[in-house]
C-alpha cells in the first residue's frame, strides 16, 4: 500500500512538472549515429546584416531602430549566390553537413515564408529563395542540411524584446502568437525543403519564459521523427532534444563563459567555432584561424566524441571570401588524406593528453600526436584490449610500441611526422 502511494505521488509529481518522456524512433537513433559519423560540418551565418559587414548583431550593437534596419532588405540582392558553389566549398573542405541560419535574431527570414512578409522572397529585390536552392543542391550532392532557427526576435511585436516577463511570458507581447508563428515557420522549413535533417535552436538564453518546447519539439518530431533537434541553450540537454551543442568551446571546457551550466549529457555532441572571430560577415575581422588550428579543433573535438561545426559568414553578394576558401582547401586536403581517423570514429574514452587525443573505430585506435612530445615516445594510459600492431596511418610504416598494465608506449623516433597531426593507428584484438 505504502509502495503504491509512493508511486502515485511520484507520478503526480511528474505530471505536475509537465514531464513528458520522449522516445526517439529507430530512424531518429539511426540519424544520430549518422550525425556522429559525419564529424565535420559547415555553419553559415548569412542575412541582411551581412550588408553592413559588421556581424549579425549589428542591429543590436549599433542601436539601429528596427524600422531603419528593415530597409536593408530593400538592397539585399545576392546576385552572385550559387548554391552549387557553397555545397562544393563544404565538400572540398571535407565537411558532410551544412547548418545555415534560416532566421537570426534580427527576425529576417532567409527563406520564402507565408508567415511574414519580412523574408528574402517578398522583401528583397532578389525575390528568390536561396535556402530552397541550397536544400536541393545538398540532396543532389549528398550533403546533410540543418537549419539554424532563432527563438529570439529583436523586432516582432508579439515577442516584445525588452519587455518584463511575468508568468512565463513577455508582459507587453503576445506570447501565444509568437509561439504559433514559430511553429508555422518550422512546419514550412520541415515540410517544404527537401532533405532537412536537423533544427538548431538559438536564443533561449535571452529570456526566462515558457518556450513551449514540448509543443515545438513534439511538432518537429511529428512532422519528421528522424529530425535532430538541438538547442544552444548552454544547459544540460532537455527532453525532446537529439543532440547537444557547445559554442566556441570543446565539450567540458568553458573559456568563453557560455558553458558554465552546460553539463555534458548522453546525446551526440557538437561544438561550433568561427573561422575568424565573427559569425556573420565582418569586413574588418582579419583574425583568420590557420588551417592547422582548424585541423586541431576538428581532431580535438573528435577525440572528445564531438562533431565540429565550423562557421563562415558569406558576403552580402553571396560569395565566400577567398581567405576562407584558401584555408579550407588545405583543411580539406588533410581530411581527405586522414579521414579514416576522423569520420565514423568515436571518442576513445581515454582523456586528452598533453600531446593530443585518441579516436576509435571498431578495434582500431588512432593516436593523434599534435604537439610533439619532449620524450621520444607518447604514453597512452587506460588502454583496454591488447595492441597487436602499430603503424603510421600516412603510409603504413610499422611503429614500435610496448604495452604494460598501465598503458602503451608508442615510440616516435625515426617516425615521419606531419606538422599538423601525426597519426598512429593501433590495432587491438
Ligand atoms: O547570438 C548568437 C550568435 O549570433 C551566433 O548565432 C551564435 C552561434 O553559436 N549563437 C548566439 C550566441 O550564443
Amino acid at each position: 500500500m505504502i509502495k503504491k502511494l509512493l508511486l502515485m505521488g511520484m507520478l503526480l509529481g511528474a505530471v505536475r512538472a509537465g514531464a513528458q518522456t520522449y522516445t526517439p524512433t529507430a530512424d531518429n537513433l539511426a540519424a544520430r549515429q549518422n550525425f556522429q559519423d559525419m564529424k565535420f560540418g559547415l555553419f553559415i551565418h548569412w542575412g541582411i546584416y551581412s550588408e553592413l559587414g559588421a556581424g549579425e548583431w549589428v542591429m543590436n550593437e549599433k542601436h539601429i531602430p528596427y524600422d531603419s534596419y528593415k530597409r536593408l532588405a530593400d538592397f539585399f540582392n545576392p546576385q552572385a549566390f550559387n548554391a552549387h558553389e557553397w555545397v562544393m566549398f563544404a565538400k572540398k573542405a571535407g565537411m558532410k553537413y551544412i547548418t545555415i541560419t534560416s532566421r537570426h535574431h534580427d527576425g529576417f527570414s532567409m527563406f520564402g515564408t507565408k508567415t511574414s512578409p519580412y523574408n528574402i522572397v517578398d522583401a528583397t529585390p532578389y525575390h528568390k529563395d536561396p535556402l530552397m536552392e541550397l536544400a536541393q543542391e545538398c540532396v543532389k550532392e549528398g550533403i546533410e542540411l540543418h537549419f539554424y532557427y532563432s527563438l529570439l526576435d529583436w523586432g516582432r511585436k508579439d515577442y516584445a524584446f525588452g519587455s518584463p516577463i511575468a508568468d512565463g511570458k513577455p508582459v507587453n507581447g503576445d506570447w501565444d502568437s509568437y509561439i504559433n508563428f514559430m511553429k508555422a515557420q518550422l512546419t514550412e522549413l520541415i515540410t517544404k525543403y527537401p532533405g532537412v535533417k536537423g533544427i538548431w535552436f538559438d536564443g533561449h538564453w535571452e529570456r526566462d519564459v515558457n518556450w513551449h518546447y514540448d509543443e515545438i519539439y513534439g511538432l518537429i518530431h511529428k512532422l519528421n521523427p528522424a529530425i535532430l533537434v538541438g538547442n544552444n541553450h548552454h544547459l544540460e540537454p532537455k527532453e525532446g532534444e537529439d543532440f547537444q551543442m557547445f559554442e566556441k568551446d570543446l565539450p567540458g571546457a568553458n573559456t568563453t563563459g557560455f558553458s558554465g551550466k552546460s553539463k555534458i549529457g548522453a546525446l551526440p555532441l557538437e561544438t561550433c567555432e568561427t573561422i575568424n572571430n565573427s559569425w556573420g560577415f565582418n569586413i574588418t575581422d582579419r583574425s583568420f584561424k590557420s588551417s592547422k588550428r582548424i585541423i586541431h579543433y576538428l581532431v580535438n573535438a573528435a577525440g572528445l566524441n564531438a562533431n565540429f561545426l565550423l562557421n563562415i559568414g558569406p558576403m552580402p553578394n553571396g560569395k565566400i571570401q577567398p581567405e576562407f576558401t584558401d584555408t579550407l582547401a588545405i583543411v580539406g586536403a588533410w581530411v581527405q588524406k586522414n579521414g579514416e581517423a576522423i569520420y565514423g570514429t568515436r571518442g576513445s574514452g581515454i582523456p586528452a593528453q598533453p600531446w593530443g587525443v585518441i579516436t576509435q573505430k571498431d578495434k582500431n585506435l588512432y593516436v593523434h600526436v599534435m604537439t610533439p612530445s619532449q620524450q621520444p615516445y607518447v604514453f597512452i594510459p587506460q588502454l583496454k584490449g591488447k595492441v597487436t600492431k602499430a603503424a603510421l596511418l600516412a603510409d603504413g610504416t610499422a611503429v614500435k610500441f610496448k604495452q604494460q598494465t598501465e598503458g602503451v608506449f608508442v615510440y616516435l623516433n625515426g617516425v615521419a611526422t606531419d606538422p599538423a597531426d601525426t597519426i598512429i593507428k593501433l590495432t587491438t584484438n
